[in-house]
């Protein structure tokens, strides 16, 4: 057998021939970039492309350092250490063959827990001319009920007192900027690579609302100087599993403790506004316009939205994985009339966008057998996932008459889902969620009042006032909770249509 190597950059050379990896000179990279929240989608998604780009020998100055804010992000940070921050990028395609490249892009990684002010002064550096964001839907500091920066959580009231030990990315964000206004440094631009209709205005209106209680004079340059571009992101990216690293050591004897695995596919429009410069990311495949909005809607509307769709209508059916409930004939039909007679509708034309051709896409990624993709990733989270992907198709149906039933039925499977904790057979369904009690007991009350669970305004708003909503719901769960066999309520809604 082959002697097992492992990821190192003096390693590089050694690697198999069918593994790309960078030969740009990494010691001479700089941090033009801090990224906060290094999962498995940045690693595959602007990393890649930062990767892409450094290896056409552009400027050396767009390299990235990685935070950490969480104790959670310990364990990647101190793997991708010991491996001089390289990893795998495993691109499966559908054939069942894979890429395998060494991303270089990652060249330092701090963790905000343990020394805040290092974190602090690398924003805050002349270096740092971008700091972007992957701390997904729900790590925004929303106020649910006013939409406005949520300061009751004893996070945000420790970071308004401790301005130079802060623990959200917004107290982070506020003190590097202080110091970057009191030296003279011009700003540096706000990234948000979250799924979010606005992600830019909503970081913008969060950090601001954080920065006006907390120095109000800082704020004013701050909403001067300060640019947050939207941007729509979109590969999808698997949870990594012993597999995936057992694959590179087995085929490739090659040993990475954290490779990220992906589909092919990968998209990245962003708008061009930014303070400070930026990579010419365009030169290796993303898209600069003038406004994302119509591609944001599309992606969050369809994509997103038909993930969940599948994620809790296949949870319930027993399925474990996307490519599963998509290359069922009943599933794949489902989605396609729920994207094709109520996403569709409410969506506005992307121009050079055939928006058939998408969907069409979207079935066969969702179909991709080596995309293992599994139902837990997309449904956890789902209270902060639900009120972007879904519930503004089903509002904006009710405005306008349209249909609603398809997507009226994932609330339900949701609602069942959050009450029983299980799939229709009885195996387990494990709720992560950060409203998980809230979600469990208002769906507990469903056998006593059918809306018990639409009472979570946070999730819902008004969506319970309105009446034809309600009686297609009360009509739904009360089916579902006779009889869970979801397949064939999907099959009957299909019939009713034909
Ligand atoms: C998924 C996304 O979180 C989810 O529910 O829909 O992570 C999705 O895979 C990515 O946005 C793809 O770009």
């Amino acid at each position: 057998m082959k002697e097992v190597i492992s990821l190192s950059q003096s390693n590089l050379s050694q690697l198999p021939k069918d593994i790309t990896y960078p030969t740009y000179d990494r010691s001479k990279v700089k941090c033009g970039i801090v990224h906060v929240g290094v999962g498995g989608f940045h690693r595959s998604h602007e990393a890649f492309y930062t990767d892409e780009l450094l290896g056409l020998g552009a400027s050396a100055d767009w390299g990235i350092c990685g935070v950490g804010l969480r104790e959670a992000d310990r364990k990647l940070r101190d793997i991708l250490k010991s491996q001089d921050y390289l990893y795998t990028l495993i691109v499966k395609h559908p054939d069942g063959k894979t890429e395998n490249r060494v991303i270089g892009s990652l060249v330092d990684f701090l963790m905000g827990c343990d020394d805040p002010v290092s974190v602090i002064d690398r924003m805050a550096s002349p270096e740092t001319k971008i700091v972007s964001l992957t701390i997904t839907e729900g790590g925004y500091n929303v106020d649910p009920v006013t939409g406005e920066f949520d300061f009751s959580t004893t996070g945000a009231k420790h970071d308004l007192e401790n301005p130079l030990q802060p623990k959200l990315v917004f107290g982070f964000l506020t003190s590097a900027l202080r110091k970057r206004r009191d030296a003279g440094i011009p700003a540096f631009t706000v990234q948000s690579c979250d799924n979010i209709q606005h992600n830019g205005n909503l970081t913008r209106k969060m950090l601001l609302g954080f920065a006006r209680e907390q120095d109000p004079e800082l704020a004013k340059w701050i909403e001067r100087e300060v640019c947050f571009p939207n941007g729509m992101v979109d590969r999808i990216t698997p949870v990594t599993t012993a597999a995936d690293m057992d694959y590179l050591t087995s085929q490739k004897s090659l040993r990475d403790d954290w490779p990220v695995t992906c589909e092919p596919f990968t998209q990245w429009v962003i708008e061009d506004k930014f303070s400070n410069g930026r990579p010419e990311w365009e030169a290796v495949g993303a898209q600069f316009v003038p406004d994302v909005t119509p591609y944001e809607k599309m992606k969050l509307r369809l994509l997103n939205a038909g993930h969940s769709v599948l994620g809790l209508l296949g949870s319930i059916h027993g399925f474990e994985s996307i490519d599963e409930c998509a290359s069922n004939e009943l599933f794949a039909k489902y989605l396609r009339a729920f994207m094709d007679s109520e996403a569709t509708p409410v969506l506005d034309a992307v121009e050079g966008v055939d928006l058939d051709d998408y969907k069409d896409t979207l079935l066969e990624r969702f179909s991709n057998p080596n995309i293992k993709d599994n139902l837990a990733r997309i449904c956890l989270e789902s209270s902060s996932k639900l009120p972007v992907f879904l519930i503004p198709t089903i509002t904006e149906n009710l405005k306008q008459g349209g249909s609603i039933k398809y997507a009226t039925l994932v609330i339900a499977a949701w609602c069942y889902y959050s009450d029983k904790g299980m799939s229709k057979d009885g195996e387990k369904l494990e709720i992560v969620d950060e409203m998980k009690e809230a979600l469990h007991q208002a769906a507990a009350g469903t056998s006593k009042n059918k809306l018990s669970f639409l009472n979570l305004k946070p999730v819902f708003g008004e969506l319970i006032q309105s009446k034809t909503f309600t009686d297609e719901y009360s009509r739904m769960v009360g089916m579902l909770y006779e009889n869970p066999d979801i397949a064939s309520q999907m099959q009957a809604m299909l019939k009713q249509t034909q």
